[in-house]
Order: C-alpha cells, then sequence, then structure tokens
C-alpha cells in the first residue's frame, strides 16, 4: 500500500499549476486559505469553493474532475494570543473549532498546523549556489547571529552563543553591503511562503516581547490547553491534526520550542490521547538534530502518524544546514520511508480507515527553467517533481522488495 501522494499548493496564485501537479503525478492537494486573517473563522462556504476550485476543471465545457482531491489543510494558523495563553485565548480557540468543524464538514480530514512562537519556518539564505548549479534553502549560524546580534540587537542575544561564534558574526556582519544585510533581515523576518505575517524590525522587536516572561514549561501548558480544547472537536469533526515540528528545531531569539525533540512529541502527544492529536514527520526539520532518531520516532509514535514531509538537509555540526537532494543528505530516506509503510500495514491489519498516509515531497532545489523565475522558495515545480520522482521510486523500491 503507497503514501497517498501530495503537492504543497499555494492557491490561485501560485506559478504552479493544478495542471502541474496533476502532471507530476499527484492526487492529493495541501493547501491553505492563505487569504484569510490568522485566528478567523474558515467558512464552509470559502472552503467549498476552493474545493471545487481545486477538484474540478471549469476552463473545460462540461466542467472535468481533475482527479485532484484536497487531501490536507496545511495550515490553519494558531493565533498568537492562543500562544501566549491571554486571558481571551478561549475566543480565539473558539474560531479554530469552528474552522475544523467546517473543515470536516466539506470533506478535508487532515489539518497540518505549528505552534511556533512569533515566526513560522526560519532560514538565512533563499537562494544558496549548490556545486551543480542548484539553488537550495540554508540556515547559516554564523548569519542567523549576524540578524540577532548585531542587527536587531536583542538585550542579551550573546549569552545564546559561543565566543567563537559572535566572533565569526561580527567579522561577517562588517563585510556585509547594505544590500546583503536587507536581504538577511526580509528573509528571517519578512515572512516565507505559507508562514505567519511578516514584521518590520520595530514590530519583530514588540512581538518577542510579548513572550519575556513565558519559558517552556509555560507555552508547553498553553499547547496543551489549546489541544484538549481543540481535539475532541476534531475527534467529532473526522478531522485529524498533525503538528508540525520547529523549523529548525532549536530555540530562536530566545523564544520557547516545544516540538523540536522526541521528548516533546511525547508530552504533547500523551496531553491529549487521541488518533486525531496526531503529528506531521516532518524528517527535514526533526532531521536537524542528530539527536532525532526520525526512523524510531515513527516506530514509537506511527499510529499518531498523520502526514509526512519528506526531505533531507545536510548539516555542517556548527549549528548551520542547507537542504539536500531527497535521498541524500543526512537524512535515511530509505528506512524512514521503510518505517511508514510499516505502519501502514500495522494500521490494515488492524482496520483503521486512515491507512493510506498523505505524504508530499518537501521543498525542492531551483533547478533547470526554474531559475530566474519567479517561484515561491523550495516550492518550484521542477525540484519538488525531482523530489517527489525520487521518493516515488523508493517507495516503490521497497515495497516490491518485499522487505516490509
Ligand atoms: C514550510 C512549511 C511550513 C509549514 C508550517 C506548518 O515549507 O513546512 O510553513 O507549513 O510550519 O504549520
Amino acid at each position: 500500500m503507497k503514501m497517498i501522494q501530495t503537492w504543497r499548493w499555494y492557491g490561485p496564485n501560485d506559478p504552479v499549476t493544478l495542471t502541474d501537479i496533476r502532471q507530476a503525478g499527484a492526487v492529493g492537494i495541501v493547501t491553505a486559505l492563505h487569504e484569510i486573517p490568522i485566528g478567523e473563522v474558515w467558512t464552509v462556504e470559502e472552503l467549498e469553493k476552493r474545493k471545487r476550485m481545486i477538484e474540478w476543471d471549469y476552463s473545460k465545457n462540461p466542467p472535468r474532475r481533475r482527479g485532484l482531491h484536497w487531501s490536507v489543510i496545511e495550515s490553519i494558523p494558531v493565533h498568537e494570543d492562543i500562544k501566549l495563553g491571554k486571558p481571551n485565548r478561549d475566543m480565539w480557540i473558539e474560531k479554530y473549532q469552528q474552522s475544523i468543524k467546517n473543515a470536516g464538514w466539506v470533506g478535508v480530514h487532515n489539518v497540518c498546523y505549528n505552534f511556533m512562537p512569533v515566526v513560522d519556518w526560519t532560514r538565512t539564505n533563499l537562494e544558496l549556489e549548490l556545486e551543480d548549479g542548484a539553488r537550495a534553502l540554508a540556515f547559516d549560524m554564523v548569519e542567523f547571529i549576524v540578524f540577532d546580534v548585531y542587527m536587531l540587537k536583542r538585550k542579551g542575544a550573546e549569552k545564546n552563543y559561543a565566543e567563537e561564534m559572535l566572533e565569526k558574526a561580527r567579522e561577517r556582519f562588517e563585510s556585509m553591503s547594505d544590500e546583503q544585510r536587507y536581504v538577511l533581515q526580509k528573509n528571517i523576518i519578512a515572512g516565507l511562503p505559507g508562514g505567519q505575517e511578516g514584521y518590520s524590525i520595530e514590530q519583530f522587536q514588540k512581538k518577542l516581547d510579548e513572550y519575556k516572561y513565558i519559558d517552556s514549561t509555560k507555552y508547553r501548558e498553553n499547547l496543551a490547553y489549546f489541544l484538549k480544547a481543540i481535539i475532541p472537536v476534531a475527534e467529532e469533526a473526522g478531522v485529524k491534526m498533525a503538528i508540525h515540528p520547529d523549523d529548525p528545531p532549536i530555540p530562536l531569539f530566545g523564544l520557547p520550542r516545544v516540538v523540536s525533540t522526541e521528548e516533546d512529541l511525547s508530552y504533547l502527544l500523551n496531553s491529549y490521547d487521541s488518533n486525531f492529536n496526531g503529528f506531521t514527520m516532518c524528517t527535514g526539520s526533526f532531521g536537524v538534530r542528530p539527536d532525532n532518531d526520525l526512523v524510531g520516532m515513527i516506530e514509537r509514535y506511527g499510529e499518531k502518524l498523520n502526514f509526512a514531509h519528506l526531505r533531507s538537509t545536510q548539516r555542517d555540526g556548527n549549528g548551520s544546514f542547507h537542504e539536500a537532494g531527497h535521498l541524500r543528505g543526512d537524512v535515511d530516506m530509505f528506512n524512514v520511508i521503510a518505517a511508514i509503510l510499516r505502519e501502514q500495514k500495522r494500521r490494515h491489519s488492524a482496520h483503521r480507515q486512515d491507512e493510506q498516509i498523505p505524504m508530499r515531497a518537501d521543498h525542492g532545489h531551483t533547478i533547470l527553467d526554474d531559475l530566474g523565475k519567479k517561484t515561491n522558495p523550495g516550492y518550484s515545480a521542477i525540484g519538488l517533481l525531482r523530489g517527489m520522482a525520487e521518493l516515488r521510486g523508493l517507495e516503490m523500491g521497497i515495497e516490491k522488495s518485499g522487505i516490509i
């Protein structure tokens, strides 16, 4: 039994079209109503409209089915007041509950979301040139420190870094042009596609200040509070929640991080025990930490694995990494896929309805004709097509070899 092959589509403005996606061989669409302000209810009407757009090609007369379905919502963003545990969080939670109910009503049964404070996924470089000329997303710790310590000038930031790294960052900062500094700032806080809102330096500092008194224990409690309120609703609506890990899985800007390790995962899954309280195995996010045993995590928590983001990263040992080809880098993709397929087998034996787990190739390199085109960083068509093709081939090889 194969995983469900899905593809992230950023909606009608995505340069990658639904026809492209179909031709890439995907059957499931992963998307969100990005236009709805964070926290507001996703109405049945809006959800249905988007669903029809995904499933039907209205340029044909009569309209034709595209052969695609909306498999996963990624993401319904969690309002900051919920993360901060503010007194009005219940009001935002009610809206979130309503969005989940509506998703279930229109027939979208998986929701990916995250609980990262202030920033969503974070990179310092969106076009690192690799030796073959491809462009990759990267997180360079020295550049991150440049921004945190020398541009944002966050109070006490130096305490978070080793002397030697601070020195490197100071040298780098001095050698950078204004343009380079601007691009760095933009990459880090202006918001990557599908992420939270973008900020100016002043707005960003204000946001960070709000978290002054929230340590990771408190933050975990805020997550547990949210889960206890939404999972029963998700169960009722038949919507499987899949929390996405922190990307990268280390504390940034002194902010709390609670979805970075297996221990975090165990805490949050146990805070409300239900298959609807599940997670996204993002191998590229969890995989940045050498102490995360990806295969073991799938084996131990597989029954709550509700979505898979497959990609790989290459670490440099000093906290930096770049995104590697899907079958290269530090992630043992062979054993990751084998573990997911084994989980599907277990579900099959247990007569679970949801034995097929949706997966998508995550973050491709920018290659060939996409170089020089306007694309969503990490989501250009050809790089993802290559990634998807590699993963699909590996999956078939594992399946047919009979090793699982
Ligand atoms: C980046 C993505 C993230 C992810 C959210 C999930 O490519 O993995 O933006 O969608 O963090 O909530």
